[in-house]
C-alpha cells in the first residue's frame, strides 16, 4: 500500500495550454507545487468519454529534456493520487511524440502525457513543456485544454501518493501500491508501424541501385536520433556517416532543435559542401521534419502536397486505404488544395495546431495533412510525424527513379509544371513586447470589422477579403475563433498574421505570405525575391516596424 498525502496548494496564474501543451521556462516549473498542480489538473480533466482518470492507463513519453526526470516522479505520485492503474513509460521517459501517439492507439490507453517543449531549446535556463493526448492518440482538443485551465485556476488541494523514487532506466514492470509501471523501449513499435506503411524493400533497393545517392539525417540531438539510426543505418544498411547528432541530449547540445534553414544550418552546410542528394532533420520531440536536396529546399507546404500527389503510387499504406481527403492549417500554402481538386477528394483548412486534424481523421475524412511549420503526417497516428515524412520522400524518390534518374529538385519542378507554384514564406519576430504585438493585431481586427481593408490596393495588390479566421469543426460542431488575421488579394495571394501559442517569453509575431504563379518562367525563381513585393505590402498594412520596433525578423522560413 502507498499512502495518499493531501497537500494544500495555491493556483498559479497562466497554466493555460497553448497551441501544443503548456510551455514555460524550467524555472517556472520548478516552483513549489507548480508542476504538481498542472499534472493533477490534467489528470482530473481526462474526458469521461475516455473513462476519466480512475483506473486509467496512461502512456508517458517525451524528448528527455532537462527536468524530465523530476517530472516523471511527480506523474507517479499524482497518478497514485487519482487512482490511475497503469503507466506505460518510455525508457528514461523518452518516446517521440509520434511514437507515443502510436503506443496510445496500439495499447488502447486512456491517454498520454508528453514531456516536451518540442523545438524550443532545453536546459536549466530554457524551456520545459507538458501536453496531454486523448485516447485517439491525438493532442487534447480545446474542450479538454480549457477544462485543464479551469481546474488549474481553482485548485486548492493536491493528492499525491507517497511513492519511493522510481527507476525508469530499466525495461520491465514494477508495482507501486495499486499502480503498475511498465517501462518500454519506444523505438521497436514505431519501426514496426513504419514497416506496415512503407515498402522498406523498395527503399533498400533504391539505395542499393544508386550507390552514389547520398543522404544525411540530422537528429538535432533530439528524440529521433535512436529512431533515425535504427532506420537508416540498421534497416537500410547505410553508412554511419548518413546520420548526425543522433544522441538525445537534455539540452540538445545547446542548440535550438528546430528543423529549418536557420537552426539546422550544420546539416544544410554539409549537404551543400559535400554535394549530397538528400538531407532531412527532425525536431526535439520528433514530430517535425525538414527535407532538402541538392540545391533544393522543400517548403513544408510543397512537401505535403507532393506526398499527397504520389501517395497512392509510392506508398503501400495509401495504395491499400486510398486517399480520403486532405487538410492543411490555415497559414499553410494552398498547394495541397490544388492536389485535392485534381484528385477529386475533399480538403479542409483548420486553425494552427495538430489537434484540429484529429476529428477529421477519426471520421475517415482526412488521410494526409500538414502545416507550414515543418509538420507533415497522415491518419496512421494522430500526431505529425517527422520520420514518416522522411520515409515518404524516400519512397517517392524510389518510385520516381524507377522511370528515370530524378533528384529532389526535379520532383519539385515536375510538381510545379502540373500545378503551378505557391511561393510561401514565414517571418518570425521573436520575443517582442506582448502588449504592442496585441495592439498591432487588434488594429487590423478593428479595420477588418469596419470593412476598411476591402478593395484597398497597395503595390498593385488589391484586397478581396479580410477576416480573423474562424473554424467550425464539421465533425463536432465546435467553433474556434480569432485564429489569425487573414488578408486575401484578388489574385489569390495571401497575408496572414497571428501570435504564436508556443512561446515561453514575450510574444512571437508570425507573418505568413503566399503568392501563386502558373508562369513556368517563374518556377525556378528564388522565394524571397518572388515574394518581396507582397512582404512589403504585409509590412505596410500591419505597421509591424512601428509597433514592434523590429526592422528584420528573427527567423525566416
Ligand atoms: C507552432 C506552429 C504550429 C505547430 C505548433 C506545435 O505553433 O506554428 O503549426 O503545430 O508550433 O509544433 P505557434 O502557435 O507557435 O505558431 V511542435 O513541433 O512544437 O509540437
Ligand atoms: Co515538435
Amino acid at each position: 500500500m502507498v499512502n495518499i498525502l493531501t497537500v494544500s496548494t495555491q493556483p498559479f496564474e497562466g497554466q493555460k495550454p497553448g497551441t501544443s501543451g503548456l510551455r514555460k521556462r524550467v524555472k517556472v516549473f520548478q516552483q513549489e507545487n507548480y508542476t504538481e498542480n498542472f499534472i493533477q489538473a490534467m489528470l482530473e480533466a481526462i474526458p469521461q468519454a475516455d473513462g476519466g482518470p480512475k483506473n486509467a492507463t496512461i502512456v508517458v513519453g517525451g524528448d528527455g529534456r532537462y527536468y524530465s526526470d523530476e517530472v516523471l516522479q511527480v506523474i507517479v505520485k499524482a497518478s497514485l493520487g487519482q487512482g490511475v492503474s497503469k503507466l506505460i513509460v518510455g525508457l528514461n521517459g523518452i518516446v517521440s511524440t509520434p511514437a507515443a501517439s502510436n503506443i496510445i492507439r496500439q495499447r488502447k490507453a486512456t491517454g498520454g502525457i508528453l514531456l516536451t517543449a518540442s523545438h524550443n531549446p532545453g536546459g536549466p535556463d530554457y524551456d520545459f513543456g507538458i501536453k496531454y493526448n486523448c485516447s485517439n492518440g491525438g493532442p487534447a482538443p480545446e474542450s479538454v485544454t480549457d477544462k485543464i485551465y479551469e481546474i488549474s485556476k481553482t485548485i486548492k488541494e493536491l493528492k499525491l501518493g507517497d511513492a519511493p523514487k522510481i527507476d525508469f532506466s530499466k525495461l520491465g514492470t514494477q508495482q507501486v501500491g495499486d499502480l503498475t509501471i511498465e517501462v518500454i523501449d519506444g523505438v521497436n513499435d514505431y519501426v514496426d508501424l513504419m514497416k506496415t506503411i512503407f515498402d522498406f524493400d523498395a527503399i533498400k533497393e533504391f539505395f542499393n541501385n544508386n550507390k552514389d545517392f547520398k543522404m544525411l539525417f540530422d537528429g538535432m540531438n533530439g528524440v529521433t536520433g535512436p529512431y533515425g539510426r535504427r532506420l537508416f543505418v540498421e534497416e537500410f544498411g547505410l553508412d554511419d556517416s548518413s546520420v548526425m547528432r543522433c544522441v538525445p541530449l537534455p539540452d540538445f547540445g545547446g542548440a535550438h532543435p528546430d528543423p529549418n534553414l536557420t537552426y539546422a544550418h550544420d546539416l544544410v552546410e554539409t549537404v551543400d559542401k559535400k554535394g549530397l542528394d538528400f538531407g532531412a532533420a527532425s525536431d526535439g520531440d520528433g514530430d517535425r521534419n525538414m527535407i532538402i536536396g541538392k540545391k533544393a529546399f522543400v517548403t513544408p507546404s510543397d512537401s505535403v502536397a507532393i506526398i499527397a500527389h504520389y501517395a497512392k503510387d509510392a506508398i503501400p499504406y495509401f495504395k491499400k486505404h486510398g486517399v480520403n481527403g486532405l487538410a492543411r492549417s490555415m497559414p499553410t500554402s494552398q498547394a495541397i488544395d490544388l492536389v485535392a481538386q485534381k484528385m477529386n477528394v475533399e480538403y479542409f483548412e483548420v486553425p494552427t495546431g495538430w489537434k484540429f486534424f484529429g476529428n477529421l481523421m477519426d471520421a475517415g475524412r482526412c488521410s494526409i495533412c500538414g502545416e507550414e511549420s515543418f509538420g507533415t503526417g497522415s491518419d496512421h497516428i494522430r500526431e505529425k510525424d517527422g520520420l514518416w515524412a522522411v520515409l515518404a520522400w524516400l519512397s517517392i524518390l524510389a518510385h520516381v527513379n524507377k522511370e528515370k534518374p530524378a533528384g529532389v529538385q526535379d520532383i519539385l519542378q515536375a510538381h510545379y509544371q502540373i500545378y503551378g507554384r505557391n511561393f510561401f514564406s514565414r517571418y518570425d519576430y521573436e520575443e517582442v513586447d506582448g502588449k504592442t504585438a496585441e495592439d498591432m493585431v487588434n488594429r487590423l481586427r478593428h479595420q477588418i470589422e469596419k470593412k476598411e481593408l476591402i478593395d484597398k490596393t497597395i503595390n498593385g495588390f488589391t484586397i478581396a477579403k479580410a477576416d480573423d479566421f474562424e473554424y467550425l469543426d464539421p465533425i463536432d460542431g465546435s467553433v474556434s475563433k480569432k485564429q489569425g488575421v487573414r488578408i486575401i488579394f484578388k489574385d489569390g495571394s495571401r497575408i496572414i498574421i497571428r501570435l504564436s501559442g508556443t512561446g515561453s517569453q514575450g510574444a512571437t509575431v508570425r507573418l505568413y505570405v503566399e503568392k501563386y504563379s502558373n508562369d513556368a518562367k517563374e518556377y525556378t525563381h528564388e522565394t524571397q525575391t518572388a515574394l518581396k513585393p507582397l512582404i512589403d505590402v504585409a509590412l505596410e498594412l500591419s505597421e509591424l516596424e512601428k509597433y514592434t520596433g523590429r526592422k528584420e525578423p528573427t527567423v525566416i522560413t
